[in-house]
């Protein structure tokens, strides 16, 4: 759809300002484990915030204020805060240490802060080191100096800055694997056009959702799955400060959750309470941040009756931009693009491919990447089209396959073989709780492909013969070249703090390590 945005758009008005404005604001908002606001409570409190930013902390519209916090109300408060004070906000992953800090206040120069006093201890020792950080007030704090105490004294009324549809808002820093962080830049029009995307087109989501998940506010995943997309439509969401498998069961349990999004890991460690959860009101899972094997889909609908929602998305383009609802799920595809977006596949120079060949997948839509001040833009952005560092194919019926990172694309022997493809043969067996495979460097292959597996408890042994099931298992499943001549037995895998695995200390690890293959010589 052609997206019709006015001029002048302030996010903050029409996710939260609106519902009170229209005589919602006694429903209920956000949701935590002994707390409930409705959509009145939280507006007054992000008033109070904005006032404590604008007239205690000296912010006027485009400074930046550092978000930290795990993902809890005061979080998302002091987001609509930011918004409603024409700030930009600067969410942080809370496990950042001092080091990972600094970077993100300098690229960003963020000159402000609002910290849960949980995290105090990197931030500050970060800003020793970032003299632009000069504001800093601590939530969930005591004492004259704690926001709470500011809140107090302030007012509830604020008249929202009349931002620009497209001024900046926000900040959301690349997961990036590896190399120097990126800044992406989002508008306040960009929140609002993923609203008006993929949600009502593919999600569906009503007033009377309860939504719950996993991924942090930081991870812009999780602020739309979990703040912009339930309070868009003026449902509830609660937010968990650890949502590990056993505490999303709980909190579907205990709000009647309705609507989750987590990752591919985290749906097939909870399909083993699959009975637990038909007895709860959850009728909608969403996936996305790594793709999503057509094991763990089949393993998810079988436990628990419901069709995964996958969805691509980047920091880049913001949220999910090829996608399927549950009528349109297809194993091992990711879907079409969301109404809105285009998305085609290129080769190397950027011309498109036809059907059926693997190359790089090329996005365009309401919401695309800008890097603040980094050439990398350059390579990302090319022609108008948004170029991701995603192998794909698309079918003749216009659905996209993911095949892998284009650098998990393992040579060996001259074969091209797509890691994910072995990851997903070896997850069929019954043994393999998770893996990842690599292409380790190979003097007669150039590569040759490694998998590191972690085994399921109690599902066998760690050693030479279950090293043969393995490979026999991926010989049978997919073709005979692509199975694993080295075979890693692992208790966990390396992974970032968005859910994604990381390959590249794995691949690391090969490089280094001098260590004989563990499997039999050539075939
Ligand atoms: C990978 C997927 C296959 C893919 C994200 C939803 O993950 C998000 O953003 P990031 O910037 O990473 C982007 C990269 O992650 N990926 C994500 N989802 C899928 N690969 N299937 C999927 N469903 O490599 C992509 O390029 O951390 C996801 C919404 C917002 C996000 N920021």
């Amino acid at each position: 759809p052609e997206l019709q945005m006015p001029a002048r758009l302030n996010c903050a008005t029409e996710l939260l300002d609106r519902h009170v404005a229209e005589g919602r604001g006694d429903r209920p908002c956000l949701l935590a484990p002994g707390l409930r606001w409705t959509y009145a409570e939280l507006r007054d409190k992000a008033n109070r915030i904005a006032n404590v930013l604008v007239k205690q902390m000296g912010l006027v519209p485009g400074n930046r204020v550092l978000l930290r916090a795990p993902n809890n109300p005061m979080l998302a408060a002091c987001w609509f805060a930011v918004m409603k004070a024409g700030g930009i906000a600067v969410a942080t992953m809370p496990l950042l240490r001092a080091k990972e800090l600094v970077p993100i206040l300098e690229i960003g120069q963020v000159t402000h802060a609002l910290c849960d006093a949980a995290l105090a201890d990197e931030l500050a020792q970060a800003a020793q080191k970032a003299p632009v950080l000069q504001h800093v007030r601590h939530f969930h704090a005591e004492g004259p100096d704690s926001l709470e105490a500011l809140m107090a004294e302030a007012s509830p009324v604020f008249d929202n800055v009349d931002t620009a549809a497209d001024d900046t808002c926000l900040f959301g820093f690349t997961s990036g694997t590896t190399g120097v962080p990126k800044a992406t830049m989002h508008f306040h029009r960009d929140v609002m056009a993923v609203c008006h995307c993929w949600p009502p087109h593919l999600l569906r989501a009503m007033a009377d959702d309860v939504f719950i998940g996993s991924p942090p506010l930081a991870f812009t995943f999780g602020l739309g799955g979990l703040v912009l997309f339930p309070m868009h439509v003026g449902a509830s969401t609660v937010l968990l400060e650890k949502a590990g498998p056993a505490q999303l069961l709980q909190g579907i349990q205990d709000f009647g959750a309705t609507v989750l999004f987590t990752a591919p890991t985290s749906y097939r460690l909870l399909a083993e309470q699959g009975a637990v959860l038909r007895a709860t009101p959850l009728r909608k899972c969403v996936s996305a941040g790594e793709a999503l094997p057509a094991t763990t889909r089949a393993l998810w609908k079988k436990a628990t009756g419901i069709e995964l929602i996958d969805g691509i998305g980047s920091t880049e383009m913001l949220h999910i931009f090829i996608s399927h609802d549950e009528a349109g799920a297809r194993p091992g595809a990711t879907g079409k693009p969301v109404p809105g977006y285009r998305a085609r596949i290129v080769d190397e120079v950027g011309n498109e491919l036809p059907p059926g060949t693997v190359g790089r997948l090329a996005v365009q839509g309401p919401t695309g990447c800008r890097y603040l001040s980094d050439p990398r833009q350059a390579q990302y952005v090319q022609g108008g089209w948004n170029l991701t560092g995603d192998a794909y194919v698309m079918d003749a019926d216009g659905y996209f396959f993911y095949q892998a990172r284009t650098d998990d694309m393992i040579i060996s022997a001259g074969y091209n073989i797509a890691a994910p493809e072995v990851e997903e043969a070896l997850m069929q067996h019954p043994a393999v709780a998770e893996c990842a495979v690599i292409g380790a460097p190979d003097a007669d292959r150039g590569q040759i492909v490694q998998a590191f597996v972690v085994l399921r408890a109690g599902q066998g042994e760690a050693g030479e013969a279950m090293v043969r099931t393995l490979q026999d298992f991926v010989k049978a499943t997919v073709a005979p070249y692509k199975y694993p001549r080295s075979v890693v037995f692992v208790a966990q895998l390396p992974r970032t703090q968005t859910g994604k695995l990381q390959r590249f200390v794995l691949k690391q690890a090969a490089q280094a390590s001098s260590m004989a293959p563990t499997t039999e010589a050539s075939p």
